[in-house]
């Protein structure tokens, strides 16, 4: 009967020891699961790189980084290299920039955990991209307690209840202590392990990670930015009052270009980025949406250039610019800053010389149009203000629908806004002129493409003519529809 209830009670406790035990390892692997894996665009001098950067999980070793050209980039070769933050470059690994869609990797490396730099150079720029290489997970000492104890605690009473054991009662008695304190120790271990780990977290800046050198036009990431911007939240950074920022924290951007900018020539456009409260450079930006900063250059005739230009120093950024006509253009700095540093839409602006240019005429309302061979119908439902509204784009080539199109940035497709100014007409240098950028979280199909249609939904928080651009991605390249539409006031007056 004792000896039944004795064999009971092993039985249990090694269960219970074998539980904790299976439990340990599945929390260990909860707590650190970090890809190490960046992927970013760059917009390098005259070429769009996207890269993918993947970090080693034993925080050193090879370090592959691959490269696939995007856009209309002339052949020709990039070089790269892995330093620490500042350091010349020592080892660099040339790969060619050609075909456009062709994927190169460089193997670099990497002897440490910590921040790096990867620096990508075409022979005028060199991009900086920061990273940080985590150090490899160690066992946290809870986990070691649970083992031990439970180890410790099923031997022990293990040996209490074998035969012999039982014919000496004090050894008995003291191994079952023994095995007391040893279940103890591990269900204590188990109960006050941290509930939020502290190992070291991302093995990258990087915010959103799909697969290593997979073609771009696949895998979509599994999930856009929260607060970028993102359908629901997508009033919020139109909504907000524009401005050269100024209050706490913020950041502020200046943009120089290093000759005077002229209608029809190229000009590097070069950034700087401070932050309000105490002056100090910006340079803790993370990747989002697949680029450190999303820059959106609009001119006076509403032309949109969407690039990300290449970090060359701390706080420091470069791209270079063709600006299409003379005039006053507005530029817009999208960025997230790592931790809680939130999402930032910086503007400021920059003159470009030449001959003044005839009024330029408001883009197409909804409805179809021609655009880089291909016709797209563009829908947009009751826009009124302070209603959600739906804008689909529908693309088509010789009457049959596109359904080849690639993301870009982990999205189906982009969708950027310019506001009403005080005059009315959306004005990229007045502030009264609102920013937006909305993305179509669309699911790929089974080629990993998308089309033949895109779709949106934002609130436009006010009322008046609004300039919207539609950007999706075919055979690598950007193709931007630009859009005016006219919001019609709402049930409840508009700010
Ligand atoms: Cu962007």
């Amino acid at each position: 009967m004792l000896a039944r209830q004795g064999h009971r009670l092993v039985a249990l406790l090694v269960l219970l020891a074998g539980a904790l035990v299976l439990l340990v390892p599945a929390a260990g692997a909860h707590e650190s699961t970090p890809t190490g894996i960046t992927r970013l665009e760059l917009d390098l001098g005259v070429r769009a790189l996207a890269l993918t950067i993947t970090a080693p999980p034993g925080g050193a070793g090879r370090l592959p980084v691959v490269v696939l050209p995007r856009g209309d980039a002339p052949p020709g070769e990039v070089t790269l290299a892995a330093v620490r933050p500042g350091a010349a470059p020592g080892g660099r690994v040339a790969v060619p920039v050609a075909p456009v869609g062709q994927p190169q990797e460089a193997l670099l490396a990497v002897d440490g955990p910590g921040a790096w730099e990867v620096l990508v150079a075409d022979g005028a720029t060199v991009a900086r991209v920061p990273i940080t290489v985590a150090a490899p997970a160690g066992t946290p000492g809870w986990v070691w307690a649970v083992r031990v104890g439970a180890l410790v605690g099923v031997v022990a009473l293990v040996a209490a209840l074998s035969p012999g054991v039982r014919q000496r009662p004090r050894l008995a008695v003291g191994l079952g202590a023994v095995a007391l304190v040893g279940v103890t120790v591990a269900v204590t271990a188990v109960a006050t392990a941290p509930a939020t780990p502290t190992t070291p977290t991302a093995a990258t800046t990087a915010a959103s990670a799909p697969t290593a050198s997979a073609p771009l036009p696949a895998t979509p990431p599994a999930g856009g930015h929260a607060g970028h911007a993102a359908h629901g939240a997508a009033a919020a950074p139109a909504d907000a009052p524009a401005p050269v920022p100024t209050t706490a924290g913020s950041v502020v951007l200046t943009a120089t270009t290093t000759s005077p900018a002229t209608a029809g020539r190229p000009v590097d456009l070069q950034l700087g980025l401070t932050d309000s409260a105490s002056g100090a450079v910006v340079d803790d930006l993370a990747v989002h949406d697949e680029a450190l900063v999303h820059l959106a250059v609009i001119g006076p005739d509403r032309g949109l250039t969407h690039v990300h230009p290449v970090r060359t120093a701390p706080g420091r950024y470069v791209v270079r610019l063709t600006p299409g006509t003379a005039g006053r253009y507005g530029v817009f700095a999208e960025m997230e800053r790592a931790g809680d540093g939130g999402h930032h839409v910086a503007r400021t602006a920059i003159d470009v010389g030449g001959p003044a240019p005839a009024a330029a005429a408001p883009s197409a309302g909804p409805g179809a149009r021609q655009v880089d061979g291909m016709q797209v119908d563009v829908a947009v439902a009751d826009a009124v203000a302070g209603n959600p509204t739906r804008v689909v784009a529908r693309f088509s080539e010789n009457g049959r629908p596109v359904t080849d199109l690639q993301g870009w940035l982990g999205m189906a497709a982009h969708l950027m806004l310019l506001g009403p100014s005080v005059a009315g007409a959306p004005d990229p240098v007045d502030p009264a002129s609102a920013f937006g950028h909305v993305h179509d979280m669309g699911v790929a199909g089974p080629a990993g493409t998308y089309g033949p249609e895109v779709a949106f939904d934002h609130t436009f928080p006010r009322a008046g003519r609004h300039q919207l651009w539609v950007q999706v991605q075919r055979d690598w390249r950007i193709v931007t529809v630009p859009v005016t539409v006219d919001v019609a006031p709402g049930s409840t007056p508009s700010p």
